[in-house]
């Protein structure tokens, strides 16, 4: 693509300021506040969800990720070392979401309910240098105790209670991770427990899981430091026929237990988005954790681009004043493209959501009011062709980061001299 020099881009962001003010939109205030967003970045994207246990367990559970792009991080100082250069790419500060088996265990094997806060001090270190936010999520898949796809609702107590004891451990290392970042973490449970063919007993399962999670938060911890998160999902590969954490099951756990409540945006019925639900379930969850993500056919887990979807996420937590109660995480995993441009573009994209949603009038919401629906339906259509991309380019130039698509050079050149080693 052929790049604008800075002038012209210092022309058209002037013309678009000047449209938007005519009316009544302020781009720098729009700017500021996007700025104070954070999204928190999956670690997962940078090494096909494979973690650092070092067991050779292969990927499974209901997860799956395809293509063989060269370069995956193998190490913890490669991972970070990708996060770098995807951070230096996207505008703003944002937060690290960590899978516990991405812990740091030397070469002793560390078992899932053995994990300890020191077995992330090293993340920790480096989200504390650049001044990071972490979150935080229990591995309750990738390992011989979950390979009947069964984990906190096994009809086996010694199993349950060994993923019991791995959340309550994951907690742990959560709230050690809010006290020393200063913001709390957000602590997701994601389980895969479900049938691939029709179940006769659809209830003990959804009971057992009820009182796992019980004992998982019995202990309470200071949301100063740390929140809990439960995320459903309606199906997977090898769970088509029944997935015991559904929708209904952690709707009614975290409305029942005043939990934050997870969406997946890639974990409902392929053609129901969440957009939807958010205005309804913030009526009855203090928080809603996103994982961004976005859904193709059978598959939860695309990189996000900037479409309806996104779009019409980003413009409920806008224009319903759900920012300060929303955690934005992305979920997504891609082998088949360069996996730092992944993150890159997933990111970019859902600030991008988040900018145009910021960039809507007044008369948006005055025509509704009034009942113009018809003016509602033409300023919605009209707006789609506004130069809001002239702003996106003044942000990130104002972010010191790079306007247009000149951040994908610098990933080029990062893949020849770094991942093409690999
Ligand atoms: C799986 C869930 C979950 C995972 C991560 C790796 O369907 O979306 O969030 O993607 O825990
Ligand atoms: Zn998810």
């Amino acid at each position: 693509m052929k790049r604008s020099t800075k002038l012209d881009r210092q022309k058209t962001y002037s013309a678009a300021k000047s449209l938007y003010a005519d009316m009544g939109v302020n781009t720098e205030a729009v700017m500021r506040k996007l700025s104070k967003i954070s999204i928190s970045l999956h670690c997962w994207q940078g090494d096909d969800v494979g973690g650092f246990e070092n067991t050779g367990a292969a990927l499974g559970d209901g997860l799956a990720v395809t293509g063989n792009y060269p370069g995956r991080a193998r190490t913890p100082q490669e991972l970070r070392a990708d996060l770098d250069l995807a951070l230096s790419l996207i505008p703003g500060r944002h937060r690290l979401n960590l899978h516990a088996f991405y812990g740091e265990f030397g070469n002793k094997r560390v078992d899932r309910n053995e994990i300890k806060p020191r077995h992330y001090k090293n993340w920790i270190d480096w989200a504390k240098d650049k001044k990071m936010g972490m979150d935080f999520n229990p591995t309750c898949f990738s390992h011989p105790k979950a390979s009947d796809g069964f984990t906190l609702s096994h009809p086996k107590k010694a199993i349950r209670d060994f993923w019991i004891e791995h959340c309550q451990a994951s907690r742990e290392v959560g709230a050690a991770m809010g006290r020393a970042l200063g913001t709390p973490c957000v602590t997701n449970v994601w389980i895969p427990d479900g049938y691939k063919d029709t179940p006769v007993d659809r209830l003990s399962p959804r009971q057992r899981l009820e009182d796992s999670l019980d004992q998982i938060f019995a202990k309470r911890l200071s949301p100063k430091h740390h929140l809990d998160a439960v995320e459903c999902k309606l199906f997977g590969i090898g769970s088509e026929s029944y997935v015991v954490g559904s929708h209904e099951f952690y709707m009614g756990y975290a409305v029942k237990k005043q939990k934050v409540l997870c969406l997946d945006a890639g974990h409902f019925h392929p053609t129901e988005g969440i957009a939807d639900k958010l205005s309804s379930v913030m009526l009855h969850v203090p928080e809603v954790l996103l994982h961004v993500s976005r859904g193709v056919r059978w598959d939860s887990d695309h990189v996000v681009t900037l479409d309806d979807q996104l779009q019409a996420i980003t413009a409920e937590l806008v224009r319903c004043k759900l920012l300060d109660r929303t955690h934005i995480g992305l979920d997504f995993f891609d082998a088949s493209i360069n996996r730092i441009a992944a993150w890159v573009i997933g990111t970019r994209n859902t600030l991008k959501g988040l900018m145009m949603a910021m960039l809507e009038p007044p008369a948006l919401r005055k025509a509704e009011r009034e009942g113009d629906l018809t003016t509602r339906l033409a300023l919605m259509e009209e707006l789609k062709s506004m130069p809001w991309g002239a702003v996106w380019e003044a942000y990130c130039e104002t972010q010191n980061v790079p306007a247009g698509d000149a951040w994908l050079h610098q990933v080029r050149s990062y893949e020849k001299s770094v991942l093409a080693k690999r």
